[in-house]
């Protein structure tokens, strides 16, 4: 269902050279939450601390018992499914970091007015679920279809235009099995929580949050082209506003921090006591597996090799990196830089769209080194 309210969609804002923050953005900022960065140190994000954007609101599902997923469009047999007859078959269990494409976008100049992330919007969990090439194959979908429009149950309108949150994979990738796509019913051993899609969401892993259908109640297999806001409007990216754009798909390459030392509670700068400080963070990429991180403590003028724990066999999850920092007194910018198999690196300088999307400049951490911290 996607009806007008506005003639044409307006293009989002950029905000003026000078503008802080506005309320809308703020709004945005204490709805939709990032991940505490010092909750890097568990490999698998714990409850609560995953972050969460959702464009509408959550729906309000007490009980899943009238809850149906159905598979229509071009199939021989379309099917619908109850969340608890999905529970019953065959699982898989993916280790999956998922990660917002608007991930830093407030650190943009000029800033896109959105969802204000800095770099947080990243989480890991398991997700266990049906492989959605199983329930495709069972539907039987035509030979002329192109794509797979998965609706989720919430509704808004987004910049005059009212919708389903909707959103589209080619075919090859709705049937493919690498990466394997999920119509997840549990996260981390638990019931998916009301934030992250109660009953039912898609997992894509390696791809930017966007393509991750929660609250997911109908998968549509489309001969043409899917057209729909979050395809064709959002999520793509362009310099200017009247260009088609390249869609957002995989996620780039990016390295964080573990926050070092502690922090001061308005600025967030870290304090650290001189000498060895073991610094360490998580790297991942969607597109292919990273093989190597650098650290710099001079803001990017000195990289050093940092040691990289293997992946053991979690291609979709984040890997550990650890390096130890030699720490002098003094003001210092930390960095960590994430290469992967395809020969692609963090950029240094900002890559600049209209709607911030996959935008992984490295990550900047000022960290002032006491002579005497109180506790070091
Ligand atoms: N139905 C629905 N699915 C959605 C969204 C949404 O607003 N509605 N947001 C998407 C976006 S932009 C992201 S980044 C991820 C966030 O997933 P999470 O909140 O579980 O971390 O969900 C995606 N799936
Ligand atoms: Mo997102």
């Amino acid at each position: 269902m996607r009806r007008r309210l506005a003639d044409v969609s307006a293009p989002a804002r950029l905000a003026a050279d000078d503008e802080g923050l506005g309320r809308d953005e703020l709004a945005l900022a204490t709805r939709n939450h990032g991940l505490p960065l010092e909750a890097m140190r568990h490999d698998i994000t714990p409850p609560g601390l995953h972050y969460v954007l959702t464009h509408y609101d959550i729906p309000y599902v007490p009980d899943d018992t009238d809850w149906r997923l159905t598979v229509d469009g071009r199939v021989r047999r379309a099917l619908s499914l109850s969340p608890e007859e999905l529970r019953g078959r065959p699982a898989v269990t993916t280790r999956v970091t998922m990660e917002c494409a608007g991930n830093g976008r407030a650190l943009l100049t000029p800033r896109p007015v959105s969802q204000p992330w800095l770099v947080e919007a990243v989480g890991t969990a398991e997700w266990t679920g049906v492989p959605l090439r199983l329930l495709l194959a069972e539907a039987g979908v035509d030979p002329e279809a192109v794509d797979v429009v998965c609706t989720g149950a919430d509704h808004g309108v987004e910049r005059g235009v009212e919708q389903d949150y909707q959103r589209a994979l080619p075919i090859d990738v709705a049937t493919g099995q690498d990466p394997q796509v999920l119509v997840a019913h549990t996260m981390n051993g638990a019931p998916l929580p009301p934030q992250h899609g109660s009953p039912l969401r898609l997992v894509v892993p390696g791809w930017y949050g966007m393509a991750q259908v929660k609250w997911l109640r109908q998968i549509t297999v489309a001969d043409t082209r899917f057209t729909g806001f979050q395809q064709s409007v959002a999520y793509r990216i362009r310099q200017e506003p009247w260009e088609e754009g390249v869609p957002v798909t995989r996620i780039a390459p990016r390295a964080l921090l573990v926050p070092p030392g502690f922090p001061d509670f308005m600025s967030r700068a870290r304090v650290v006591a001189p000498g060895r400080v073991p610094l360490q963070g998580r790297a991942w990429s969607g597109g292919a597996p990273v093989t190597a991180v650098q650290v710099s403590t001079d803001g990017g003028t000195t990289w050093h090799q940092a040691d990289l724990e293997p992946g053991r066999g979690h291609r979709w999850a984040w890997r550990r990196w650890s390096w130890n920092w030699p720490a002098v007194p003094g003001e210092h910018v930390l960095s960590a830089r994430a290469h992967d198999a395809a020969g692609h690196a963090q950029p240094l300088e900002q890559p600049w769209n209209r709607g911030g999307f996959a935008n992984n400049l490295v990550q900047r951490v000022p960290v002032l080194c006491a002579e005497r911290p109180v506790h070091g």
